[in-house]
Order: structure tokens, then C-alpha cells, then sequence
């Protein structure tokens, strides 16, 4: 029976499901979520992305450019089960998007283009949920394409991302004439007739019988190799019964040793009731992944009995006021109750509970462990702000963020808009953290950072949009870092000021030298028969942190470094911490300018399809582009080209490769770090 979400709030804890839909860019993610919301009776009509009629791409920018850019929620009803989904965007430039929502999430369905395969954004965010431990299953899309392939999709998860996959379908027919699937665990053929809701359910045609029992032994031992239970099933009758594979595959999901595979369109909304009792029957429920553990250690149940603990995801101002969306991972809220910002340490009321879907909201009463709700009222909190019981309180870990590598100098149009682009500008940074607004402190200017061209692009307009401002941007620049090339040793310094009142006295010995990791930096202390009081070496390590805010080179943040203190001195009555932290700022800053300094900049993994007649041209650009080629795949007619390019050269480069293409490549980036940059 087809229920609303929203009157049926008391689902037990063991039937909620908090997923996310990841993938590529252009997979189907969106796609999907709106058929699984139809599916489940939660929409009455199918919304496609090209129209701008998707639930959760509601953003108008989002309607406009045809993807993703704000992670949405909305939940559905399936098999008295509640469903919470998060669909988020696939562009790497919305990285960070993904990342919150992993960290509030039980489970992940991975959607895949059935013609292409795994792509590299795919494996991005798989890497991204195996850090987060989110166990996930797979669902090849688009079989109805041209050119799709179950098989080989299946053998590019395998070879690119390393679990088992277990497919639990054969898909009926190919292309245009996909039109089922033989469920390989009941053997049953199920089938969906265009334009027609719902589906069919009979036994395996005969032609397809032999080849669905050979795949069904196939998974059959796949299972067994994987899973005790299974195994001694096997060895047993010399098969497993459809319910001791069920509980096999739900346990390898869990534990990331194999991954379902299920198949379809989307598009065509073919696959998507299976694909929900699969969501149902494998990925983990709330209290079946491990309890939250605070900063501190203590852990927290998944049980609504026990002190409050929630973790703030994203913060969305709205016409209606400041939402504060929010996964619960213990106890319960009431409207009107109060909770602790762990962030600014000051209790808070909360004004009403939503419970969201998209862009509409209802309110509720109560919001308890499990639940991914928005909250109206708080004033603070921002992405990775814990809320707790004002009695019991407990900070979880932030979800992290990556370092803006790509900035623009913004002004407004008129001078009198200075004030109202600079709120503007803070509301952006408030509701997405991976963005950052600074004065540069030679021009003047200020100056807009994040994670990429599109990124930026998509905040200005946002900006505009939502504040009525004529924005002027300026050209994209790249953020430089520095590292050291060659290193000091015994570099003296004494920072000493005696005259009158109380003086300062530190006199540091460093030595300074590169890192493997170019990221880095490292503090230690050779310094013996306790020359330098170990509250002062600290206070030295203090001060070079200080100092690596702004390399000598050109102000850039100084990388791959590792100091260490090698020997110092110290002056009875003018020594303090506050000495020896001046000291060794100025020291480290002192030690850079004597040895040799290097500047990096951010480079990007280009992968590029080109077809095989532009290939020369598409080569060539990116050869003047500074790229270095690391290989190239041929298949029916397309090049998939990879390559790593500056980060500063690929301004522009969407453009470029349409026209050298003729509007047929397409390309994706990643970052992958810092390279030396040519002087
Ligand atoms: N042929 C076919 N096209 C599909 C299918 N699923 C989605 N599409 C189309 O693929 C395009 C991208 O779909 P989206 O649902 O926006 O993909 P997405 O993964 O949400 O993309 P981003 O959010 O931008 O990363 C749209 O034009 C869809 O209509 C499918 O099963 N078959
Ligand atoms: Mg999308």
C-alpha cells in the first residue's frame, strides 16, 4: 500500500533507511531519486531533469544548468519501511557537498552509466564513502542506451574498485529492447511495459533459463567464497537457498566484501521497485551501524532514551527563515525543547522541527535518533556543528573540508552595494564552508575562493540572484603554495628586547628541511640537557606555525616543510612563552629567506573523451597546455584521454575542447595536489 511519509512518523528504528545516491556527474542520481519517490507513490509524476521538474534539483540554478549542485533530502515509504535520501551532485567541484552528506549517512546506492562504466568521479566518491565506512550497493543505469553493457560495467567496478561485485539480475533484452530482469535470487523474471506504472512478475522464459541458472550458480559461489554461512550451505546441499543468500549479501554489504549489483534505467523507470527492496533487504538501519563516538571517545546508542546528540550537515537560509539540517544520532528533540551548540557553547530553543522533502517542509513535534530533520531557531550553528543535551554534552567530528584552490576578485557594479555584496558574501561562506571570502592585502580587492571555476561561478550567481546584485568577477587565479628546495641547518636567532619594564629573551637554533609529503609540516626537538623548557618548545612550534601563514616567495602558505629545533637558551627573568612563540615565528620566517624556496601550484587529473578524429587536436591542446599524457583508451570510436594539467591552465577549457570536438567531448577533472610550478 502507497503511504505518506509524513503521516506514518513512528516507523521503528530498524526500518529506517538514511542513504545517499552517489555518482559520476550525469550517472542518473537525480533521475533516480525522482523515480524512487514515484515508485513509492510519495509524487504522482515523474519529473525529468532536462525540463527543470525534479524534486531535488529545486535550486533554479540547478533547473537552469541541467545538474546537481546542492545536496537535497526527501524521504518515501516503501514496504513499511522509511527511506531518507540524500541526492547529491556529481560535479568535483561539489566534492564537499558529498562529503557532509557521507558523514550523516547509514548507506549509499552507487549509481553507474551502463555504457561507461565506472568514471572517475564514480571512484572519487567510492573512496569517499570507504572513508566514511558506508556500506553501499551498485545499480548500473542507463542499460537502455546504446552501447550499454551489465558485463562490463560490472568488470570496471571490480578492476577500478576492488570489491567483489555480486549481481543479483540478468538484464532481459539489450538497449531500446531493454525491458526486464530475471531476479537471480527467487529466479523470477520481472518486466515494466512502457508508459505503464508498476510491473510484471512470471516465471524465467524458457530462453533465458539456462543462462539465469549458470549466472545464479555463478553468484551462488561467489556468495559461498565470501560467507561462512553460505559456504557450508553449499558444500551441503551444493546450493544456498534464496534466504540464507539474502542474509549473506545484507552481511557482505555491511562489511564492504562485496558489493550487490543491480541494473536499469531509470530513465525508463525500469528497476527501481527491486532496487528499493534491496535497499530495504542489505543496507544497514540506524542501529545497525556503530554507535557515534564523541571527540572524547564516549560513544553514543542509536536510541532515542539516551541523551541528545545530532550533528548540523548544511544550513540553508530560505525566505522562511535559518533551516538547520541536522542527523540525529541519539536521544530526542521537541519543538521548543533546547539543545547545546557544542560550536559557540551557548543553549539554544528550538523553534519548530521540518521534515523535509526538497524544497517543501512539514513540521513535526519530535525528532529522534535516526531522523535527518531541519531545524528553525538556531541561531550559530553551521556544518559540523554538534548539537547536544545541555546536560550530557559531546562534540563529534566535523566532516572536513578541502582547500579552496581557485579564487576571483569580486566587486559590485555600484560602489553604494559594497556593504550588501559583503553580507551576501558571508551567507554563501556561512552555508558552504568550502568557499572563503578575504581582502587581498596589496589590491584591496576581495577576493572569492573555492574548489574550482564552477563552483565560483555557480556562488556569484547565487549571490546575484538571491541579493538582486550586478556583480563584476574577475579572471580565475590559482591559490600557490610554497615548499622548501633546499634547507638551512644551525640557523641562529635571538629575539631579545631589554629596554626598560619587562623584556623578552628567546634564542632558538633551527634547522629546516623538505618533506615527502608535500602537504605537510612537521615539528620536532633534538634539544638536550634542557636548554629550552619544554613549554617553550611548544611555544616555538606555536610560532612557526605562525610563520607558515606566508612564505617568502609571494605571501603563499608554506608547505612540506619539517623545522627542527636543534638547540636555544633562555634568560632567568625575560623568558616567557610569548618570547620563544615571536622567536620562532621570526626565526622559520629568517630560515626560508637564507635557504632556497620553491613554488607549487595545484594540478588537476583531466580525463577527456574526445571521438577518434579529434584526438591529434585534443592532444595538442592540452600539450599547450603544460599537460603530461598518462594514457589513452579506444573504444567504438571514443578516446578517453588522461592526462594531469595545471590547475591555472584549465581555465576555459570546457569551451575549447567543444570546439575542438565539435561539441562531442566532454572531459572531468580531479584534484590530485601540488606540483612544482615553473619560475
Ligand atoms: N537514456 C537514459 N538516460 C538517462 C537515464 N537516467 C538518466 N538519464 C539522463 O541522463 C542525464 C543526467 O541525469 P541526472 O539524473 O541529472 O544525472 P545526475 O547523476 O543527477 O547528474 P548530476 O547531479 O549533475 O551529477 C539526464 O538527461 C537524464 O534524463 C537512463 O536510465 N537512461
Ligand atoms: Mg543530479
Amino acid at each position: 500500500m502507497r503511504t505518506d511519509p509524513h503521516r506514518n512518523p513512528t516507523v521503528p528504528l530498524t526500518a529506517v533507511r538514511n542513504l545517499g545516491i552517489l555518482a559520476h556527474v550525469d550517472a542518473g542520481k537525480t533521475t533516480l531519486t525522482e523515480r524512487l519517490l514515484y515508485a513509492t507513490g510519495t509524487t504522482h509524476k515523474r519529473g525529468e531533469v532536462h525540463d527543470g521538474t525534479t524534486v531535488t534539483d529545486f535550486d533554479p540554478q540547478e533547473r537552469d544548468r541541467g545538474i546537481t549542485i546542492f545536496a537535497a533530502a526527501a524521504s518515501c515509504t516503501w514496504d513499511g519501511h522509511r527511506i531518507n535520501l540524500i541526492d547529491t551532485p556529481g560535479h568535483v567541484d561539489f566534492a564537499d557537498e558529498v562529503e557532509r552528506a557521507l558523514r550523516v549517512l547509514d548507506g549509499a546506492i552507487a549509481v553507474f552509466d551502463g555504457v561507461a562504466g565506472v568514471e572517475p568521479q564514480s571512484e572519487s566518491v567510492w573512496r569517499q564513502a570507504d572513508r566514511h565506512g558506508v556500506p553501499r550497493i551498485a545499480f548500473v543505469n542507463k542499460l537502455d542506451r546504446t552501447g550499454a553493457d551489465l558485463d562490463a560495467a560490472v568488470e570496471s567496478i571490480r578492476a577500478r574498485l576492488h570489491p567483489v561485485p555480486l549481481v543479483v539480475q540478468l538484464p532481459i533484452g539489450a538497449e531500446d529492447g531493454f525491458t526486464g530482469v530475471v531476479d537471480l535470487l527467487r529466479m523470477r523474471s520481472v518486466g515494466w511495459a512502457e508508459g505503464r506504472d508498476g510491473f510484471s512478475d512470471e516465471p524465467v522464459p524458457d530462453a533465458l533459463l539456462e543462462e539465469a541458472r549458470r549466472r545464479r550458480r555463478l553468484l551462488e559461489e561467489t556468495v559461498a567464497e565470501l560467507h561462512p554461512a553460505a559456504l557450508e550451505e553449499f558444500c551441503a546441499e551444493s546450493t544456498v537457498s534464496a534466504a540464507t543468500m539474502r542474509a549473506a549479501l545484507r552481511d557482505l554489504t555491511r562489511t564492504g566484501d562485496g558489493v550487490v549489483v543491480l541494473c536499469g534505467s531509470a530513465y525508463r523507470n525500469r528497476g527501481i521497485e527491486p532496487l528499493l527492496d534491496a535497499v530495504v533487504a542489505y543496507l544497514p538501519s540506524p542501529v545497525d551501524v556503530p554507535p557515534v563516538r564523541g571527540l572524547d571517545g564516549r560513544e553514543r546508542q542509536a536510541d532515542p532514551a539516551v541523551p541528545f546528540a545530532a550533528l548540523v550537515f548544511k544550513v540553508n537560509s530560505t525566505a522562511t527563515g535559518r533551516l538547520t539540517y541536522v542527523r540525529v544520532y541519539s536521544g530526542t528533540i521537541h519543538k521548543g525543547g533546547t539543545v547545546l551548540d557544542a560550536g559557540t557553547g551557548r543553549v539554544e530553543r528550538i523553534g519548530r522541527i521540518l521534515r523535509v522533502q526538497a524544497d517543501r517542509h512539514t513540521p513535526v513535534d519530535v525528532a529522534v535518533a535516526g531522523d535527518i530533520v531541519a531545524v528553525v531557531g538556531l541561531k550559530a550553528a553551521r556544518a559540523g556543528t554538534t548539537l547536544c543535551a545541555p546536560t550530557d554534552p559531546l562534540v563529534l567530528e566535523p566532516p572536513t573540508s578541502a582547500d579552496p584552490v581557485v579564487s576571483v576578485a569580486v566587486e559590485p557594479r555600484a560602489a553604494a552595494d559594497t556593504e550588501r555584496l559583503l553580507s551576501a558574501l558571508a551567507q554563501l561562506v556561512e552555508q558552504d564552508p568550502s568557499l572563503a571570502v578575504r581582502t587581498d592585502s596589496e589590491t584591496g580587492q576581495t577576493v572569492l575562493s573555492g574548489l574550482g571555476e564552477l563552483h565560483l561561478e555557480v556562488a556569484v550567481e547565487k549571490a546575484r540572484r538571491d541579493h538582486r546584485l550586478d556583480i563584476a568577477v574577475g579572471r580565475p587565479r590559482v591559490a600557490y603554495r610554497e615548499t622548501v628546495a633546499r634547507g638551512v641547518s644551525g640557523f641562529v636567532y635571538r629575539h631579545v628586547k631589554q629596554e626598560g619594564g619587562a623584556g623578552q629573551f628567546a634564542h632558538v637554533v633551527l634547522d629546516t628541511e623538505a618533506l615527502d609529503d608535500t602537504a605537510g609540516f612537521e615539528f620536532r626537538s633534538t634539544v638536550t640537557g634542557g636548554h629550552v623548557p619544554q613549554e617553550y618548545v611548544r611555544a616555538v612550534e606555536q610560532g612557526c606555525r605562525d610563520a607558515l601563514v606566508e612564505g617568502p616567495l609571494g605571501g603563499h602558505p608554506v608547505v612540506g616543510l619539517r623545522v627542527t629545533l636543534t638547540d636555544g637558551a633562555t634568560h632567568a627573568k625575560d623568558s616567557s612563552e610569548m618570547a620563544f612563540r615571536t622567536a620562532g615565528r621570526l626565526a622559520l620566517r629568517e630560515a626560508l629567506r637564507a635557504g632556497e624556496m620553491a613554488l607549487l601550484e595545484p594540478v588537476a587529473e583531466v580525463t577527456a573523451t574526445a571521438p577518434d578524429n579529434a584526438v591529434g587536436s585534443v592532444l595538442g591542446d592540452l600539450a599547450a597546455r603544460r599537460g603530461r599524457i598518462l594514457g589513452s583508451t579506444t573504444r567504438a570510436g571514443t578516446t578517453v584521454i588522461t592526462a594531469t594539467v595545471p590547475l591555472a591552465e584549465l581555465f576555459g577549457y570546457a569551451t575549447r575542447l567543444r570546439s575542438r570536438t565539435q561539441g562531442r567531448g566532454t572531459f572531468t577533472t580531479r584534484p590530485t595536489g601540488y606540483a612544482p610550478a615553473p619560475s
